[in-house]
């Protein structure tokens, strides 16, 4: 198979993969998106579990130069979502410039070239000068070691690969984890089944939320009158920062959310020991704030049953808890999340000198130059990379912000005649030194719980530490003061 060759290779096609791939078509820039899937849409085309649906309103859960008036909820279901990738796929002809079935397995910086050599699973290779990866941080479904996993008799299967060819109709179903994503089946599953075992670890603060279809009319306003739009989205935007601006400054305002979620269990759940075991004990927001008018009624209905025993093996035939008691189970459903802080080890990345990054990060933890480029791993680029996710708002902003970052670096390689660029240590460090010790005193950090935002070292290295906007400022202007260059390779032989 001989080597393609582009200018820039971008990993995925998700709503990260995608933007950066309309960025550089505008820029001109030659590029290749490389998709394991034989479709686009990221994490809105594997998620297709019941009620799978976004929990920030779809006006501000979307590009902003690719707006969508018709929206016909305020927080869309998964088929809409991926129907409008879909759309912005073709909107922008970039299916021709897909690899369908790529499922980037290595990538290697060649000094001696400036090019970055990469490695699919079918052994075929791309040669780029520009590698992006638009993977994200929840890709890699998490299942947790409990003893037993691979002995159960009946069928099993993560949230994000749900089996839509089982019938869950009349079954006795197990939820395990109690997740953004759980709180969205449970409620959406429970008059199929005929039990729905609940097994919760931690409870989650669950804020009341309708999600009432828009009536036409109002969508008919969207559509139709200038800037009412644009309005609404600017409104989604500020009363999300305002949240988080108490995460990450004002911890303590959150109390109010605490009064509004135990509101929310007390209208739908009439048993004080039920109320008891839903009622978290650390500061909301410490870990994903959640919403849903539905959960809590799902949990009321008798047909569920919360189980807090800690689990201590999967039988053959179900579900062993601590207390000794063996919970028969036809379906069992791991809503466990995601491996985050170790995502980055889908895919091998050697860089200059033949610094494993994979070996660099398991060490030292990730950490990137405002969260995009790294030292020593010149012309790579990570959207949605270490300490870019959010608690708050919509990570589609922060996507933007890395690409409008990204596609500037690559200009700046250009203007400077270069062949490539990598931050240098000392202004990695100097960010990721600030960044350590803002997250300090948010709520992330002081709220009191155990979250997959920390890694194994005890360090917050997923979420940013304030306010979105002033990720947009860190990154509105790319600073070539911050880089160091490399010359084209025949410059540095002459
Ligand atoms: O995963 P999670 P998720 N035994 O990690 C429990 C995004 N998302 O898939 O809290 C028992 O939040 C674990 O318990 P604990 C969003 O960013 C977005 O639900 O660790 N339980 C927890 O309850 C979200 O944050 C949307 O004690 C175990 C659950 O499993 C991210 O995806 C929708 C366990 C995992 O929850 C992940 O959400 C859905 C064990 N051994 C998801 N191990 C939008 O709407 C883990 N758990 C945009």
């Amino acid at each position: 198979m001989p080597a393609i060759t582009t200018r820039a290779l971008i990993i995925g096609s998700g709503f990260s993969g995608l933007g950066m791939a309309i960025a550089l078509k505008k820029q001109g820039v030659d590029f290749l998106i490389l998709e394991k899937a034989e479709e686009i849409g990221g994490t809105w085309r594997d998620n297709t579990y019941p009620g799978c649906a976004c929990d920030i309103p779809s006006h501000m859960y979307s590009f902003s130069f690719e707006p969508k008036a018709d929206w016909t909820h305020m927080w869309s279901f998964q088929p809409e979502i991926f129907d409008y990738l879909k759309g912005v796929a073709d909107k922008h002809d970039l299916r021709r410039s897909i690899r369908f079935g790529a499922h980037v397995e290595r990538a290697q910086w060649y000094e001696d070239e400036a090019r970055w050599h990469v490695f699919d699973a079918t052994g075929q290779e791309y040669i780029a000068q520009f590698l992006v990866s638009g993977a994200g941080g929840l890709h890699i479904p998490l299942i947790p070691e409990i003893p037993g996993v691979d002995d159960f008799g009946g069928t099993a299967f993560h949230s994000a690969q749900w089996d839509h060819s089982v019938d869950i109709r009349g079954k006795r179903v197990a939820v395990i984890g109690t997740g953004a994503s759980a709180i969205q089946i449970v409620p959406a599953i429970i008059d199929d089944v005929a039990e729905l075992q609940l097994y919760q670890r931690t409870p989650a603060w669950v804020m009341p939320r309708p999600n009432n279809a828009f009536p036409q009319w109002m969508r008919t306003v969207f559509v139709t009158v200038p800037g009412v739009r644009a309005l609404l989205r600017a409104g989604i935007y500020w009363i999300h920062e305002g949240v988080g601006f108490a995460m990450t400054r004002q911890p303590r305002l959150l109390k109010i959310g605490e009064l509004m979620g135990k509101w929310n269990i007390n209208r739908s759940i009439k048993d004080p020991e039920l109320r008891r075991k839903l009622t978290p004990h650390y500061r909301a927001g410490c870990k994903r704030i959640l919403n849903s008018d539905t959960y809590y009624r799902a949990i009321a209905n008798p047909k569920t049953t919360v189980i807090t025993e800690r689990i201590d093996r999967i039988t053959p035939g179900g579900v062993l808890t601590a207390d000794g008691v063996e919970h028969p189970v036809d379906v069992l459903v791991w809503a466990t999340g995601f491996h985050v802080t170790d995502s980055y080890t889908y895919v091998d990345i050697t860089g200059v000198g033949g610094e494993d990054l994979v070996d660099r990060w398991n060490a030292e933890g990730m950490a990137a130059h405002r969260g995009i480029t790294v030292a020593g791993m010149p012309n790579l680029f990570f959207l949605l990379g270490p300490n870019t996710a959010l608690g708050h708002n919509s990570v589609v902003f922060m996507i933007e912000s890395q690409i409008r970052y990204a596609a500037q670096a690559i200009a700046a390689v250009d203007a400077a005649g270069a062949a490539a660029l990598a931050p240098s240590r000392r202004a990695q460090d100097e960010f990721n030194a600030e960044l350590q010790r803002d997250l300090a005193g948010t709520v992330f950090s002081t709220g009191g719980c155990q979250s997959w935002y920390m890694d194994a070292h005890g360090a917050n290295r997923t979420l940013w530490s304030g306010m979105t906007w002033q990720y947009w400022l860190a990154t509105r202007t790319f600073k070539p003061s911050e880089y160091v260059f490399t010359p084209q390779p025949e410059m540095a032989r002459s």
